[in-house]
C-alpha cells in the first residue's frame, strides 16, 4: 500500500487542500505535534487556506517524545488527515498547512530556537500536557526543582523545558531587534494563558530580570478553551484511517465530529481570523474554560478512574452502565454546575450533549489514557470545585467519590489483584506513598499529604477526608461498579 503524499490518488469523498501550498507561509510554531494538535488547530487552519484563503501555516515542533510523528510526516509531504468518527459513519480531510516539522532530538534545539525567531513567527501555540509546563498544579506557579527547569537555569541557550525554549526564543527575537511573539497554550488549564505567563516570567526573571521585564511588555499569554475528543491513535484506526483514505497514512488521527475553540483576543503581532471557521473569540475565556474542564474533563475522570476499576475500558463501555451514566450527569449538574461563573449555556443541555458524545462507540477513547497523569488533572478537575462546596457546607459525593477512585487507582493493583500501570509524572512520589502505607485509611491519609495536588487546605479539612475516607472504604468492600450503583447511600 502506498503512502500519503502530495500525489497519491486518494479514495473518493476525502477533503484535500485545493489551494496553493506554496502561498502558505510558517506563521506559528506549534509545540507538541500530538494527536489534539493535529485534529484541531490544524484543521482550523486548513479550513481557513480553503474557505478564505488564508496563508496562516504552521512548524510543528516535538521537544521531548513524539520522534516517530514528526519523521513521519516528514516524509509524506508534510501531509496528514484528519478522520471524524461517528457511529454514523466516518468522513475523512488531509491537512495541508504544514509547511515544517523539527524534533529536537534530530533538528537540535539551535535550529527550533532560530525557526523561533524568524520574522514571520507571530505565535507560538502548545499542546505538550499538563505535565510540560513544569508547575505545581495546585498553585500553578513554577516547579523550580523540576529537572528540566534545573537543567535550562544552568543552560538556558540548551533548553529542554517548554518555558526554557520560549524563553530562550524571545532572547534570541530581543538580540536580533524582532519583535516578540505571543504564546498560546491549548492545554487542558483553567487559565492556560496565565499559567504559562507565571512559569515562562518566573523562568526568565530567574535569569535576566531585564530580559522577564521585555517578555512582559511585549509578549502575551492568551487564554484558550478547547474541545476535541482525539483518542490516542491505535492500530484499529490506522487500519480504518487507511480504508477511508485509501492510502497509507501513519500520521493520520481520527476524533469525535464536534469542535470547539474559545480563544482570548489578545496577540502581538497578529492572528489568523479563527472565527471564520467557527472559532469563538472573547476579552474573557475563564468562564469557558472552566465550564469545559469542571464539567467535560471532571466527569472524564470520574468515569476514567471508577470506569477502569469496573473493568470498562472505554468511555462508551461506561454508558451501556445506565448507573454510570446517572452518576456522571449528577457529578456534572448538582456538583460541579453551581459552582460555575455565569455564562448564556444552559448547562442541563451540555451535560446532556457530553453525555451524547460519551456514548460515541466509534471513539474507542480508553479509559486508561483519561486516567493518566492524574496529579496534573485534579485541582482543576474537582478539588476548585470541592473547595466551592466545602466553604457553602454542601455535599460533594461523587468528586469525593472520584477522589477515592483516583486513590484506588494510583494503588496500583486492580480489583480483580492484577496491576495497574499507573502513568504519572509524580509516580515516584505517589509509589512511595502507596508502599509506606496500609491499605484502608492510612493510604487515604498518606496520598493526601501530596501538597503538590491538595494544597495545604484540604488535607486539613475534617469534611473533606471524611466523605473522601467512606468513598475510599465503600469501593474497598464494594468494588467501583456496585459503588456507583449505589452511592451516595452505599457508604
Ligand atoms: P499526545 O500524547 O498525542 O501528544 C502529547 C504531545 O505533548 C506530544 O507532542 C509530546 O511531544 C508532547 N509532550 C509530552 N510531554 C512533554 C514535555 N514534558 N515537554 C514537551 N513536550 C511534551 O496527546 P494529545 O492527545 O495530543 O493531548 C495533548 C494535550 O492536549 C492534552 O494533555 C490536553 O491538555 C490537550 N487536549 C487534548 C484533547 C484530546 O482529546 N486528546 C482535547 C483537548 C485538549
Ligand atoms: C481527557 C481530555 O485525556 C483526558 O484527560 O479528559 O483529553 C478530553 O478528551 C478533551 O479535553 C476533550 O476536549
Amino acid at each position: 500500500m502506498t503512502t500519503l503524499s502530495a500525489t497519491s490518488p486518494l479514495a473518493e469523498g476525502v477533503i484535500t487542500p485545493t489551494y496553493d501550498r506554496a502561498r502558505i507561509k510558517t506563521r506559528i510554531v506549534h509545540l507538541g505535534f500530538g494527536a489534539f494538535h493535529r485534529a484541531h488547530q490544524g484543521v482550523y487552519a486548513d479550513r481557513l487556506a480553503a474557505e478564505h484563503g488564508s496563508d496562516w501555516g504552521y512548524c510543528e515542533v516535538n521537544l521531548i517524545g513524539g520522534e516517530k510523528q514528526i519523521a513521519d510526516i516528514q516524509h509524506q509531504d508534510l501531509l496528514y488527515s484528519v478522520s471524524e468518527m461517528a457511529d454514523a459513519g466516518w468522513s475523512c480531510r488531509v491537512v495541508g498547512t504544514v509547511k515544517r516539522a523539527m524534533h529536537q532530538s534530530v533538528d537540535g534545539i539551535g535550529a527550533i530556537l532560530d525557526a523561533m525567531a524568524q520574522p514571520d513567527i507571530a505565535i507560538v501555540s502548545i499542546t505538550v500536557t499538563e505535565k510540560g509546563y513544569c508547575h505545581h498544579p495546585a498553585s500553578g506557579k513554577l516547579n523550580q526543582q523540576h529537572p528540566l527547569i534545573q537543567h535550562d537555569l544552568a543552560h538556558p541557550d540548551e533548553p529542554q523545558s517548554v518555558a526554557g525554549v520560549i524563553v530562550a526564543a524571545l532572547k534570541l527575537r530581543r538580540e536580533r531587534g524582532l519583535p516578540a511573539f505571543s504564546v498560546m497554550s491549548c492545554d487542558n488549564m483553567p487559565e492556560n494563558g496565565h499559567v504559562t505567563r507565571n512559569v515562562v516570567l518566573e523562568l526568565a526573571a530567574l535569569q535576566d530580570a531585564g530580559l522577564a521585564a521585555w517578555i512582559e511588555g511585549n509578549s502575551s499569554f492568551p487564554s484558550t478553551m478547547v474541545d476535541r475528543i482525539v483518542p490516542a491513535v491505535t492500530l484499529e484506526t490506522l487500519a480504518k484511517i487507511q480504508t477511508l483514505l485509501g492510502v497509507n497514512d501513519p500520521a493520520g488521527v481520527a476524533c469525535e465530529p464536534f469542535c470547539q475553540w474559545v480563544v482570548e483576543d489578545n496577540f502581538v503581532q497578529g492572528r489568523p481570523a479563527w472565527e471564520k471557521v467557527g472559532a469563538e473569540l472573547v476579552k474573557d475565556v475563564l468562564p469557558y474554560e472552566e465550564m469545559k474542564l469542571r464539567m467535560l474533563n471532571g466527569s472524564h475522570s470520574f468515569l476514567a478512574y471508577l470506569g477502569y476499576l469496573a473493568g470498562y475500558q472505554h468511555i462508551s463501555d461506561c454508558m451501556q452502565d445506565p448507573h454510570f451514566v446517572a452518576a456522571a450527569r449528577q457529578l456534572m449538574i448538582a456538583e460541579q454546575a453551581p459552582t460555575l461563573r455565569t455564562l448564556d449555556v444552559d448547562l442541563a443541555a451540555y451535560a446532556d450533549s457530553l453525555i451524547a458524545r460519551y456514548r460515541n462507540t466509534a471513539l474507542k477513547h480508553r479509559t486508561w489514557q483519561i486516567a493518566m497523569d492524574g496529579t496534573q488533572k485534579l485541582p482543576q478537575r474537582w478539588l476548585d470545585a470541592i473547595r466551592w462546596h466545602l466553604n457553602r457546607g454542601d455535599s460533594f459525593d461523587y468528586l469525593a467519590l472520584g477522589v477515592a477512585g483516583w486513590m484506588r487507582f494510583v494503588g496500583g493493583v486492580d480489583e480483580q489483584g492484577q496491576a495497574i500501570e499507573v502513568s504519572d509524572p509524580l509516580l515516584d512520589q505517589l509509589q512511595q506513598r502507596v508502599a509506606q502505607s496500609a491499605q484502608g485509611e492510612e493510604r487515604v491519609h498518606a496520598l493526601l499529604s501530596l501538597q503538590a495536588v491538595f494544597g495545604d487546605d484540604l488535607p486539613a479539612s475534617p469534611r473533606f477526608i471524611e466523605r473522601v475516607l467512606q468513598a475510599y472504604q465503600t469501593l474497598l468492600t464494594h468494588g467501583a461498579r456496585q459503588t456507583v450503583a449505589l452511592w451516595p447511600t452505599a457508604g
